[in-house]
């Protein structure tokens, strides 16, 4: 669906305003959008996964664990598919307004990807280098976007969200490097030519929720500080949204309707992009692929 076409239905839980900024400029905050009963809900959540991971010694197919990682001191960097291991998470995406702001932006008829939930935690908690989301997984049309939720308040000092304005506009990144291995990052060159004091941080109090579409430029940086910044990510996309690539978090949940009807057709936008690596078999995190660590 075309941003003309989402933008002619009735506003259900964004501003306009805010809906012009997520086609405008690529992306969008909604300060404080979850209330404090969901807000608990996801925290509760959050806390029992922290505590299933204390027994791991490895990353598996669901958790990514940092290479410090211990019972006593649990860091993991990302819990994948976070719904189909806690119904509250997919009762949050289905049931609580976020569902209707997702409407907003991708058009009546919503449609979920994949979610996934990064720590980053105090004192060293990963960074994210400069990608777009679109290389990982190309869909036939670019009404494709990832939300996230701050669990905790997130200040410049946590690794906060970082976007580029309007570069949803321009060209789709090659996310391999010269010798055709996939980097899950912008070559170097590219990423020296990006004008990143442009970026805008994403960041809120708790509850506060970040859209971007899929094509926007975006990173975070290490979290340094004494607060961890745990963040819920949500892939959704229009019904008309065609994934070409096979789904490497897996979940019961693929391409489950969250909002209106599924889509009677599909719809293309033109254009020429390079496609993934083979991850039918699955992968554990961006942080792992972007460190070039082993595929779990
Ligand atoms: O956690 C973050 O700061 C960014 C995550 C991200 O961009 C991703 O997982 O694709």
């Amino acid at each position: 669906m075309l941003a003309e076409e989402i933008l002619r239905h009735p506003a259900r839980a964004m501003t306009d305003t805010q809906r012009r900024a997520y086609f405008d400029e690529g992306f969008v905050l909604l300060p404080s959008f979850v209330d404090g009963a969901w807000l608990a809900t996801l925290r509760s959540a959050v806390a029992r996964f922290v505590e299933e991971s204390r027994s791991l010694t490895r990353s598996d197919s669901i958790y990514d664990l940092e290479p410090d990682h211990t019972a006593q001191a649990p860091r993991l960097r990302r819990v994948s598919s976070p719904c189909d291991h806690d119904e509250t998470i997919w009762r949050f995406l289905t049931e609580s307004p976020l569902a209707e702001a997702l409407a907003d932006v991708l058009g009546p008829d919503v449609k979920f990807y994949q979610a996934k939930l990064n720590f980053k935690w105090a004192k060293g908690g990963a960074e994210v280098a400069w990608h777009q989301d679109q290389p990982f997984f190309p869909h036939t049309n670019h009404a494709v976007l990832t939300c996230g939720v701050y669990l905790n308040d997130c200040g410049p000092e946590q690794g906060p969200l970082m976007c580029l304005p309007g570069s949803h506009k321009g060209e789709i990144h090659d996310h391999y490097d010269e010798s055709g291995t996939w980097r899950g990052e912008v070559r170097a060159d590219v990423r020296a030519s990006l004008d990143v004091g442009r970026a805008v941080e994403l960041m809120g109090p708790a509850g506060s929720v970040t859209m971007h579409n899929y094509r926007t430029l975006h990173a975070s940086r290490q979290n340094m500080s004494d607060e961890g910044r745990p963040l819920l990510l949500f892939v959704a996309s229009a019904a008309d949204a065609m994934p070409y690539t096979a789904q490497p978090l897996k979940s019961r949940y693929e391409q489950s309707i969250i909002r209106g009807a599924p889509a009677a057709f599909a719809h293309h936008e033109p254009g020429r992009f390079r496609l993934p690596p083979d991850w039918s078999g699955g992968y554990s995190s961006i942080f792992a692929l972007q460190k070039q660590e082993a595929a779990q």
